[in-house]
């Protein structure tokens, strides 16, 4: 779907049913032309099944996005179900998918705490073996090497009230089988087998202005400074801004300061699950929308004045198929929709991917 004037005005017209305001008409385009003329990153989370099923929807990803990462497909789970039997297929179908469609693929992620099958937690709590480790990294590399922009290799990885060292996730079975050892061996293991990808570490809940994402934010520096004094293959930070409009503060100087801070470092960044929970906000929908739309509008401005920001994936891209709906800390108790998302449920363009069009436009 081109978002052209005509169509515009044909799923504005709908729109003051549901008592929802007319966006501007002047800021017209996509975000996939105009991430793609300043050189930068616009992409979506999606699945291949929501892909197959719903064309719509697919058009919109076709025509929006110039990168796409699989919300769950290429995570361990879904990749080894079974011990040794590695299974690319569904991750295959969604490159084959962005191949043809003359979009880059991330791959989301090779080492997390969640999303691991049964069959690793049960060997990993055995102890120290790192084939379960490294076999798994150099295989999955390996296999799409050349074809991948950049992998998210660690992901989650700081947690502050665990009490550990340097804060990180004692928790995390990776952690306890290996110490935190198994960060540095898991960059490595995926430079070694894919020097052309761009190696992420991947992080949660470091946007907002209050002291627990300050102090999130102070260990994540320290760790990146850690494996880069150590020569260690990190390339750039995910900084994955699951926002919440309602629930904290943000503050443009508190995100400045730290992109600046990871920038000096020399790494790249790029916001890797861009959306806003709209939960506890007003009952107007519309209201909800304007208050997003310009918070994402502020966060995406002060990211997009930084050269070393390499762009934007908002997981998701209609709120017709976003996890904040079904997550229990986020979703509506009336079963309605979240509209974190650019797009709304019926795939109308909404006040944020207006305002996500000016702060790429705006992009230095
Ligand atoms: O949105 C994803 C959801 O569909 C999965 O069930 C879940 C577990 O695999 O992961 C969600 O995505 C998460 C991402 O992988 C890492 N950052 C937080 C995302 C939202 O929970």
């Amino acid at each position: 779907m081109n978002i052209t004037r005509r169509s515009f005005l044909a799923a504005g017209a709908a729109m003051p049913l549901l008592g929802l305001t007319r966006p501007s008409l002047a800021d017209e385009g996509t975000l996939r032309q105009v991430a793609t003329d300043r050189k930068l990153i616009y992409g979506t989370a999606v699945s291949t099944g929501t892909l197959a099923k719903d064309k719509p929807f697919a058009q919109l990803v076709i025509d929006q996005a110039n990168m796409l990462v699989a919300e769950g497909e290429t995570k361990r789970k879904a990749i080894e179900p079974k011990q040794g039997r590695l299974n690319f297929a569904p991750t295959e179908r969604l490159l084959a998918f962005a191949e043809k469609n003359g979009q880059r693929m991330r791959g989301h992620t090779l080492l997390w705490h969640e999303a691991n099958p049964d069959w690793l937690l049960a060997k990993l709590e055995e102890g120290r073996d790192d084939k379960l480790l490294t076999d798994y990294i150099e295989k999955t590399v390996g296999h799409f090497k050349g074809r991948m922009h950049s992998w998210d290799v660690i992901n989650e990885v700081i947690h502050i009230d665990e009490g550990g060292e340097e804060d990180l996730r004692i928790s995390s079975p990776w952690y306890k089988a290996f110490g935190s050892g198994y960060i540095e061996t898991a960059f490595q293991v995926a430079h070694a087998a894919d020097p052309d990808a761009l190696l992420f570490y991947n992080e949660i809940n470091l946007e907002a202005d209050v002291w627990w994402a300050e102090q999130r934010r102070t260990s994540v520096l320290k760790l990146l400074e850690k494996l880069l004094k150590k020569g260690i293959p990190v390339h750039a930070l995910g900084i994955q801004s699951h926002l919440k409009a309602y629930r904290l503060d943000y503050t443009d100087e508190v995100m400045s300061r730290f992109l600046d801070e990871v920038s000096d470092l020399g790494l790249k960044i790029l916001i890797t699950e861009f959306d806003i929970a709209d939960v506890e906000g007003p009952a107007d929908p519309a209201q909800r929308d304007a208050d997003i739309a310009a918070l994402g509008r502020r966060y995406l401005d002060v990211a997009f004045s930084k050269p070393a920001v390499l762009g934007c994936l908002t997981w998701g891209i209609s709120d017709r198929y976003s996890w904040l709906s079904s997550y229990d800390s986020y979703k509506w108790s009336d079963g309605s929709l979240s509209r974190g998302l650019p797009f709304d449920g019926d795939l109308r363009p909404k006040k944020l991917y207006f305002e996500m069009l000016n702060s790429y436009r705006s992009a230095s």
